[in-house]
């Protein structure tokens, strides 16, 4: 047996602000790698998953074998695919990196190809229910010494919208009325999901004016962003995107169903506004047509949702082929041990675009301890081996696991719409 087969692997549910899954397994000779597992809302079945069908299989296994493990577990289930197994793959190709670093004594973004770049372009969520609202959350975070932002507004005759942040006592996290967290906690199991009203009309009637009054405010040179998450049709998109076309945005994301990629060649017959999708992807896979056919600018995949850091990097490499770049999904629901992932990447592909930032909770902070830093609106994921995180298995106690849903969205009749 070499030193490095693995001797344990564990998992380590906790909720300190939010729920999180992280996989820790250990060799022979001690060391320790660090995996995400979390899928928002769904939390538990990726623990059952790791816990019944995965960890039995990792035992005796030489932890330096990724490839191998990989694809062990991926065609080795027969069954493919699907954000549960793919979230528990990646949390092993995770903590496997980890410690193949920790074994070599790198940071993970050495074994990866070294650096490519300083530090990584972030960009952060500014949102109001109105103009007011949303240029004092973008000057929060221009103070914060962001360089990209996203904007969310809310719109009129509508009570919540995706992406604005509720007001402090009105439900938001930590009283920090910026700090957007969709998903709804409820002690002891009685969780519902929030339901919210929805009018795509209303919606790509005011948009735009936000964005005018946001490129008088601020300026022609802030890069900003959009997420449509999911809601339009392809007509309704390519109107969004010409509409916003004068205000040069960074990328407007998800405006349509993610699991059509031929809604885009209508989108992108229509408008020349940048396109980013795939945070609800799981596999490269998903991405064949968008990719081959050049109908996205930017792939979003998160490290926690995608097969890890082994599958993650081939997507990056196939979209380098087309010139498309990355945009990994970086929210809270991604702990800190999915976004050092997501920086080592960042730091080492060539073809890297922008990386989401939502700042992670004191609390979230207090239990995994990270070696990452911002500055001057870059994410560098430090020197530290490995992923550069350790979590705190007594603050990891202290904080029980609390049931919580993403909301579901209606239209004013009542038909279920994508959130
Ligand atoms: C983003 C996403 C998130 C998701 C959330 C769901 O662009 O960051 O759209 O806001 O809604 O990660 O779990
Ligand atoms: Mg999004």
């Amino acid at each position: 047996m070499p030193t490095t087969a693995i001797a344990s692997a564990e998992v380590i549910v906790t909720s300190p602000g939010r729920n999180f899954v992280t996989l820790q397994i250990t060799t022979d000779d001690g060391v320790v790698g660090l995996g995400d597992a979390t899928l928002n809302g769904r939390e538990l079945a990726v623990a059952v998953y790791l816990a019944d069908h995965v960890i039995p299989l990792l035992k005796g296994r030489d932890a330096m074998d990724i490839e191998d493990t990989w694809q062990y577990l991926y065609r080795g289930a027969y069954w493919r695919r699907g954000p549960v197994t793919m979230a528990a793959i990646a949390a092993v190709d995770m903590a496997l990196w980890d410690i193949k670093a920790k074994v070599a004594e790198l940071p993970l973004y050495q074994l990866l190809g070294g650096r490519s770049r300083t530090g990584a372009l972030a960009y952060a969520h500014a949102s109001g229910r109105d103009t007011e609202e949303l240029f004092d959350s973008i000057r929060e975070h221009l103070d914060l010494g962001y360089r990209a932002i996203r904007v969310q507004t809310g719109v009129p005759g509508l009570d919540s919208v995706y992406g604005v942040a509720a007001s402090a006592g009105d439900g938001a996290e930590e009283g920090d009325r910026y700090d957007y967290e969709p998903a709804r906690r409820g002690a002891g199991g009685r969780a519902r999901p929030v339901e919210e009203t929805w009018d795509t009309r209303a919606y790509l009637r005011h948009v735009p004016s936000v964005f005018e009054a946001v490129r008088s405010e601020f300026g022609a040179e802030l890069p900003l962003l959009h997420d449509a998450h999911h809601r339009l049709t392809p007509r309704e998109a390519a109107q969004l995107g010409r509409s916003l076309e004068p205000y040069d945005l960074f990328w407007l994301e998800d405006c349509t169903p993610a699991e059509d990629p031929t809604a885009l060649r209508y989108v992108r017959d229509h408008t020349t506004v940048p396109l980013a999708i795939g945070e609800v992807f799981n596999s490269i896979h998903d991405y064949q047509t968008l990719i081959t056919e050049r109908l996205v600018d930017y792939v979003r995949s998160a490290v926690t949702h995608t097969g890890g850091i082994t599958h993650l990097k081939k997507l990056a490499d196939f979209a380098a082929i087309y010139g498309i770049k990355t945009g990994f999904h970086g929210p809270t629901d991604v702990s800190p041990v999915g976004q050092a992932a997501h920086l080592h990447l960042d730091l080492a592909l060539h073809n890297f675009g922008i990386q989401e930032h939502m700042r992670h909770s004191e609390a979230t902070l207090e239990v995994f301890r990270t070696s990452f830093r911002f500055e001057d609106g870059r994410l560098h994921p430090g020197e530290r081996m490995g992923l550069g995180v350790e979590i705190d298995r007594d603050a990891a106690r202290e904080h029980a696991y609390d049931p919580a849903y993403l909301p579901v969205n209606r239209l004013a009749d009542g038909t279920v719409h994508d959130w």
